[in-house]
């Protein structure tokens, strides 16, 4: 920096030679007597003013000075009230740090007699557990002496256990061998032996069956016929008789049939009934040969089991009838049976007495015809097709009792008729029964 350029030496005349400040002052107050007044007074009034300058300067550097010392003491004296407080502080910490490290202590040290206390008791449970174990594995060692002889002898039963179950083995496969043999055998004995018990069962069943009818029958006095029945054995009971089962050979099936309990001193099998037209009687030779109807109604008993009731002793035979003004008369024959089915159940009858007249002393020896088996003497016709009816007819009738049941007594070839009693007129009722010869 130049001089030229500060505040203070602004007006000086710049010398090159010289640098310094005090030197140009010099040359100032070496020239004063020669250079002019006017310019002596400048010079005298510009020192003055830099005299005043430099004086309030030095007054405010040394007012800085003593502001300065003076914030320097007050520092100072702060500083050391600080320090007292620090100290103060310091000395309060350190005894507070005392007072705590001796609490510590304290703490530490209770604490590390209560542990020491508490390691002794472990050493010495430590101790008896040390001495219990020793006494345990003295006693173990004792103990596995004795396990191990007793499990040498539990090994040699084993291995003559196994020995054991090896033989038995032997003699299962051996066994089985056998049984596989034999089993074929004893499949197709057992076989046998099934088909056996089945057919004792069947046996024992039939039997058994046949015990029943058996006991049934000697319970009922096991009656061979009408003559012989109990009427509280009755299945079906009426004022002249009841539905009843006889026995015509002992251990046969029972045939059921209607008992005339009344008539005659009664005994009568009746195999033929009509009574009020419910019945249809325009049938097949099949129905004829197996009988329908209900027993104690309209019904035909069968020409099958009339052959079979009457093939091999004596009977008489008994016609009831009844005409639509309540008039009754009665035929009776003897010797009266129904041959066998390869003689198509041809009639045979003997001697009549009665009222109704003889009106089937034409049949006699006839054989049966229906509307499908046409075994009479009418040649170009069929009588069961004319006459609606099945019978022994001959060339035709002079009975019908298995015609058309009109519900009057009209005069009709086709109705139940019977010459002897009121000719072609259509009769209210009619029986047909027979029983053993006295
Ligand atoms: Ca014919």
């Amino acid at each position: 920096m130049s001089t030229a350029e500060t505040g203070f030496y602004s007006e000086i005349p710049d010398n090159p030679s010289k640098s310094n400040a005090l030197p140009a002052n010099d040359s100032i107050y070496e020239t004063p007597c020669v250079q002019q007044k006017k310019l002596e007074d400048t010079k005298d009034t510009t020192v003055r003013g830099g005299l005043i300058a430099l004086a309030i300067f030095l007054a405010m550097v040394i007012g800085l000075v003593v502001f300065g010392l003076v914030i320097i003491i007050q520092l100072q004296g702060e500083m050391r009230i600080m320090k007292e407080q620090l100290e103060h502080q310091e000395n309060q910490s350190f005894a507070r740090l005392k007072s705590l490290e001796e609490n510590a202590s304290q703490i530490i040290y209770s604490n590390l007699d209560e542990q020491q206390i508490q390691i002794n008791q472990s050493v010495e449970d430590i101790s008896s557990l040390n001495i219990f174990y020793e006494n345990l594995a003295m006693r173990v060692i004792q103990d596995s002496e004795e396990v191990n002889s007793k499990l040498t002898e539990v090994q040699i039963s084993l291995i003559q256990s196994i020995d054991d179950i090896s033989s038995v083995n032997r003699s299962q496969q051996q066994l089985m061998k056998l049984v596989i043999q034999d089993s074929e055998a004893f499949n197709s004995k057992f076989d046998e032996q099934q088909i056996q018990l089945n057919q004792c069962i069947d046996d024992v069943s039939s039997l058994n069956s046949s015990h029943q009818q058996f006991m049934k029958s000697v319970i009922q006095g096991s009656p061979k016929n009408c003559k012989t029945v109990n009427r509280e054995y009755a299945k079906i009971s009426n004022t002249t008789g009841g539905v009843f089962d006889i026995y015509p050979e002992l251990g046969d099936n029972p045939v059921e049939v209607y008992c005339d309990l009344v008539t005659d001193g009664g005994g009568w099998i009746v195999f033929q009934r009509r009574m009020d037209g419910t019945e249809d009687f325009y049938r097949g030779w099949n129905d004829y040969v197996n009988g329908f109807g209900e027993r104690d109604k309209e019904m035909w008993l069968g020409l099958e089991k009339i052959h079979q009731l009457t093939k091999d002793e004596s009977f008489e035979l008994r016609i009831n009838l009844e005409d639509f003004n309540g008039t009754t008369s009665y035929a009776n024959y003897r010797n009266f049976s129904i041959a066998s089915a390869s003689e198509n159940y041809t009639l045979l009858v003997g001697e009549y007495n009665g009222t109704s007249g003889d009106s089937l002393a034409p049949h006699n020896s006839m054989r049966f015809s229906t509307k499908d088996s046409d075994n009479e003497r009418w040649l170009s016709r069929s009588c069961a097709e004319e006459l609606r009816g099945g019978w022994w007819y001959n060339d035709c009738q002079y009975s019908n009792l298995n015609g058309v049941y009109y519900q009057d007594g009209r005069n009709d070839t086709k109705s139940v008729n019977w010459f002897g009693f009121r000719k072609y007129q259509a009769l209210k009722f009619t029986e047909m029964m027979f029983r053993k010869n006295e």
